[in-house]
């Protein structure tokens, strides 16, 4: 392990809080068109204050023809009028301030919408200015695409327009062309763009795909390409600098050896990245989502263990295994049937007691499941959507894509946030813009409240717990039982505070010898079980059995669960 050097950290806000991602069209919808909205969200923001969060990361609610649920912006200055107004997002920020909480913008940069006055210029001519917005090629040598890279939703990354005899590059669905980072005056207004939010108090941004913008085409350098890092650190010099915001940025490329390169301290780039080591474990390696492994709780531990060392002293993990990309951890990792709650609460304790800042995805704090669709014809989603015209190309059955589908794809976990067990979970008086999952007439937000052993009381002790006892934000994690395929086992120590985290990964008893570091005597702060105040020797975990026991100093600051 590497000795920390020089001053210690300094202590950011973020690393004590915990976020929570809204996506808001199936949030919660205020007048009834089926579609949820910001006012929704503000007469939800109790709930997320009970929760104890310290941020928002909020889904895009710019304006956008919607063809990736806002993923595809034409208007980086206005909001969607489906989710509100201006004066209704400034009462976001303000009425979630007043609760402790910031709001944090999705910053979607690597495209925009085809509908962007930008791209429709740039179509219209090449003399126009915004022309070299995107990413133009001419066709091959022998005609078709300038390479056969493949879009993200199927089909080719490059569409081509007869009027300009050009192909422009799209590594998402042809509504979204990629922006051309080299341009320097797409950067100054992307910046000035960014100014503009934080000027009006936002908290910080999540960044989508932003291992893409430094792409090298011609060398067919698309992830981490070669100018990823000098126009982060000239977006940090242009907006973020001297501003007390978190950034976040998503990559699906960044590996241990990079992470350093987007959040060290000193790189005045991000403070953290979205990994997905963990997650891709579980996929086909050659089929990919759609062809979902079986778990592996050894390979997964490897992974999550290897990011907790990578980011040890500098650098500061994300923790989260759902969003709206990924399938309900409860059902994708745990037990969504009989063993629901306790799986739910295992799942939450093994994450939130890491180092690192977590985010719970809507819903997740009340052990919301899966939806299993039974017909093609009910999902919405342009990835799904697109991925099954390439697979029945490729002669994959109906039968056979449905499940890989119910299993990983987004609109699963997409469904109407489930507030009560009445009409449409109350999500909406209207009818919803996708399927509400009709088990909420027994899991849904009012019910697991009411319950003092219910999902959320034990999110709920974990992210009060990352506010108040400094092990649980800043100890040191070691891993044990690295073999194991049923126990996921860690300490966090700081000072003379010691904190033990073991988990049940299976629907079975299991009987655990205690390596020796990591048996100890004190408070049980987290259970789903019984309370254990002493971890020693043997132990037999019941199915889905986790516990959190804290010894030291710290123990006097909290009760025992
Ligand atoms: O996702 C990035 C991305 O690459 C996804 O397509 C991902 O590979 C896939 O969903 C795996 O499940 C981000 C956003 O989170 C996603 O919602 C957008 O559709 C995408 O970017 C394009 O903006
Ligand atoms: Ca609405």
């Amino acid at each position: 392990m590497t000795p920390t050097t020089g001053a210690p950290a300094p202590t950011r806000w973020w690393h004590t809080a915990t976020g929570y991602q809204i996506y808001p069209r199936s949030f919660c919808d205020s007048n009834g068109d089926g579609i949820g909205d910001i006012p929704g969200i503000v007469s939800k923001l109790d709930h997320l204050a009970d929760l104890g969060v310290g941020f928002i990361w909020l889904s895009p609610i710019y304006r956008s023809p919607m063809a990736d649920n806002g993923y595809d912006i034409s208007d980086y200055g206005a909001i969607a009028p489906e989710y509100g107004t201006q004066a209704d997002f400034d009462r976001l920020v303000a009425e979630a301030r007043a609760r402790g909480i910031g709001i944090v913008m999705d910053l979607v940069v690597n495209h925009t919408s085809s509908d962007h006055r930008w791209f429709h210029a740039a179509k219209a001519s090449e003399d126009a200015p915004e022309h070299d917005y995107y990413i133009w090629r001419p066709p091959a040598a022998g005609g078709g695409p300038p390479d056969d890279r493949r879009s993200s939703f199927g089909g080719p990354a490059w569409t081509f327009v007869p009027q300009l005899g050009r192909y422009y590059l799209h590594l998402f669905s042809p509504d979204q062309p990629d922006l051309n980072w080299a341009n320097p005056a797409l950067r100054a207004q992307i910046y000035a763009m960014m100014n503009g939010w934080l000027d009006r108090g936002i908290a910080g941004f999540r960044m989508d795909v932003i291992d893409l913008i430094g792409k090298d085409v011609d060398a067919g350098v698309y992830e981490e390409g070669p100018h990823l890092h000098a126009y982060l650190q000239e977006m940090h010099r242009e907006t973020l600098a001297d501003r007390d915001v978190m950034t976040v940025g998503e990559s699906w490329s960044v590996s241990r050896d990079t992470a350093l390169l987007y959040c060290g301290r000193d790189r005045a780039e991000l403070d953290m990245v979205f990994q997905f080591d963990h997650i891709r474990q579980g996929w086909d390696p050659v089929l990919g989502k759609f062809k979902p492994r079986p778990f592996d709780l050894v390979g997964f531990k490897k992974v999550l263990n290897g990011w907790q060392a990578a980011l040890a002293d500098d650098g500061w993990n994300s923790l989260f295994l759902s969003n709206h990309d990924l399938p309900r951890p409860v059902s994708r990792y745990g037990d969504d049937g009989r063993h629901r709650v306790a799986s739910a609460k295992m799942l939450a304790t093994v994450f939130h007691l890491m180092k690192g800042t977590p985010f719970i995805y809507q819903g997740e704090e009340i052990g919301m499941t899966n939806i299993a669709f039974t017909r093609l014809d009910q999902f919405r989603d342009i990835e799904t959507l697109g991925h099954y015209a390439d697979q029945s190309a490729a002669g994959v059955s109906d039968a056979d894509f449905l499940a890989g589908a119910n299993a990983n794809g987004r609109d699963n976990a997409r469904t109407p946030m489930q507030w009560t067990s009445g009409p449409r979970a109350d999500f909406t008086s209207g009818t919803p813009w996708i399927e509400t999952n009709p088990n909420h007439a027994f899991i849904n937000a009012e019910a697991d409240r009411a319950d003092p052993n219910g999902v959320f009381a034990h999110y709920r002790r974990l992210v009060h717990l990352r506010r108040t006892v400094p092990v649980v934000a800043f100890g040191r994690y070691r891993p044990f039982a690295e073999e194991d395929p049923a126990v996921f086992a860690y300490t966090r120590t700081l000072g003379d505070d010691r904190m033990a985290v073991i988990a049940n990964f299976t629907d079975a008893e299991v009987r655990f010898a205690v390596p020796d570091d990591l048996a100890l005597a004190g408070t049980c702060i987290v259970r789903n079980r019984n309370p254990r105040p002493t971890i020693a020797d043997v132990m037999t975990l019941e199915p889905y059995e986790a516990v959190a026991v804290l010894q030291g100093p710290a123990e006097s600051a909290v009760s025992a669960a």
